[in-house]
């Protein structure tokens, strides 16, 4: 049988952050912003999570995830647990992740950890977090501090999930912690983020020299709705530029641009990505609404279906855009050509399906379009789906089931989702098979 091939060595895997599993995590500033009725949809609170703190239930997920075939596995250390007040180093927190790590290497599985992923401590949030550079030495004390602790346990590194989703959503459209609704506040953030990745990356390789880091960017494939019109084209390109390029760009030349800032360099952001970390999901057709200033004059429409009925909360999360393997295969190309054969990790991709109706389908075209990307020589050496288990989706609460493995929070009992084992047959496969293109669909 016909079998498009990943290449040999591909790590097969699932993306998970701390916050989001691991449950009492009560010492950060997404904890503080659950307490406040209205921040979090249904009024849901992350509480105990996945249990990987209090139950160490992160081993039966692990176990799952190795009988699925999963080779590697991508967590967050949270920051707050290991450094509880300034300064403070915690050892049953370091203790704890030495275990998490061991655990996974015990399985054959590969881990990569995220030094940053959206929570900050309290004791940080009270001196403003990113707002500010006085974080930047912390950042980078913290991540040398982890690795010095658990570099014997792992060598690859992301320092900082999604710098312009932590931006946008906490200091633009101000739906997470603090927020906030200033642009020129979310401009500091992010050239802050920017510094706190060179200095960390910096700082990871002073320790561990043969370390690989890189951090998780998220693409959003900005699209005109009226690609006659070159006013949408217009807006969609500055969109493009400035949500998907210039923060890259600047890792690349060192020189800032909108929207970290306007002049002025960062010397030591140069080449600080030994590879490159995608996060993809979907892409947004766009038209021109000069009332919308923070995304600069462009309003995403509605997604459009996609083959199988949506419930609410799943045409919510698609109001922000089309499910569109065509334009992640686009995506791929262009990082390719950015990175200049720098390896390229999809360090995240996924659907929130409660009936795991969508999912094999989104699993089959995404992945059948990396591999047509991979095939004409983008050097893709992984990919992570998000996630593994069901968990706390920040401001949507539990709402959003993006886990291949399903959790009854009562119990804590998983349940793997039918497409758990279409993961896992590509995983072992190291390939898809043309039936399974045939049955779900090619990618276009
Ligand atoms: O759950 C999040 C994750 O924390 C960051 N990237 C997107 C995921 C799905 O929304």
């Amino acid at each position: 049988m016909d079998t498009r091939k990943f290449p040999d060595g591909f790590l097969w895997g699932a993306a998970t952050a701390a916050h989001q599993v691991e449950g009492g995590n009560d010492n950060n500033d997404w904890w503080a912003w659950e307490q406040t009725p209205g921040h979090i949809k249904r009024g849901d609170q992350s509480g105990v999570a996945c249990d990987w703190w209090r139950g160490e239930r992160y081993r039966g997920d692990f176990d799952l995830a190795c009988a699925l075939h999963q080779n590697a596995h991508r967590l967050s250390v949270e920051w707050s647990r290991i450094e509880p007040r300034e300064g403070e180093w915690n050892a049953d927190a370091i203790a704890f992740y030495r275990r998490v790590l061991t655990a996974l290497r015990e399985r054959g599985m590969a881990p990569l950890v995220t030094l940053h992923h959206f929570a900050n401590p309290l004791w940080l949030r009270a001196r403003g977090a990113w707002e500010t550079q006085a974080i930047v030495p912390l950042f980078e004390r913290f991540a040398a501090r982890v690795v010095q602790e658990l570099g014997d346990l792992c060598d690859f590194w992301i320092t900082f999930n999604e710098p312009m989703v932590y931006a946008y959503t906490g200091y633009v459209n101000a739906k997470w912690v603090p927020g906030k609704s200033d642009f020129a506040l979310a401009m500091r953030v992010l050239m802050n983020v920017l510094r706190g990745h060179a200095v960390a990356y910096h700082a990871i390789h002073r320790v561990q020299p043969q370390a690989r880091v890189g951090l998780a960017h998220n693409i959003l494939a900005f699209k005109p709705a009226d690609p006659e019109s070159w006013l949408n084209r217009v807006i969609v390109r500055l969109q493009d530029y400035a949500y998907n390029r210039a923060f890259l760009l600047t890792l690349q030349d060192g020189r800032v641009r909108f929207p970290m800032g306007i002049g002025g360099r960062v010397p030591e952001a140069m080449g600080t990505q030994d590879f490159l970390g995608l996060n993809f999901y979907f892409s947004r057709r766009v038209v021109v609404d000069f009332s919308q200033p923070g995304s600069l004059f462009g309003r995403t429409l509605p997604a459009q279906p996609w083959g199988v009925p949506y419930d609410d909360e799943l045409l919510e999360w698609f109001g922000k855009g089309d499910i569109d393997p065509a334009s992640f295969y686009r995506t791929v190309k262009w990082l390719a050509e950015y990175g200049k054969g720098a390896p390229i990790y999809i360090t995240e991709n996924g659907v929130p399906d409660r009936y795991d109706e969508l999912r094999p389908r989104y699993l089959v075209t995404y992945l059948a379009a990396l591999q047509r990307a991979i095939a004409e020589g983008a050097p893709v050496k992984g990919y992570f789906h998000w996630t593994l288990v069901d968990n706390f989706e920040w401001a949507e609460g539990y709402t959003l089931p993006f886990g291949l493995i399903a959790n009854d929070r009562a119990t804590q009992t998983r349940t793997p989702k039918p497409s758990a084992a279409l993961y896992a047959r590509i995983a072992r496969e190291n390939g898809i098979a043309s039936e399974l293109i045939e049955k779900y669909g090619h990618a276009n």
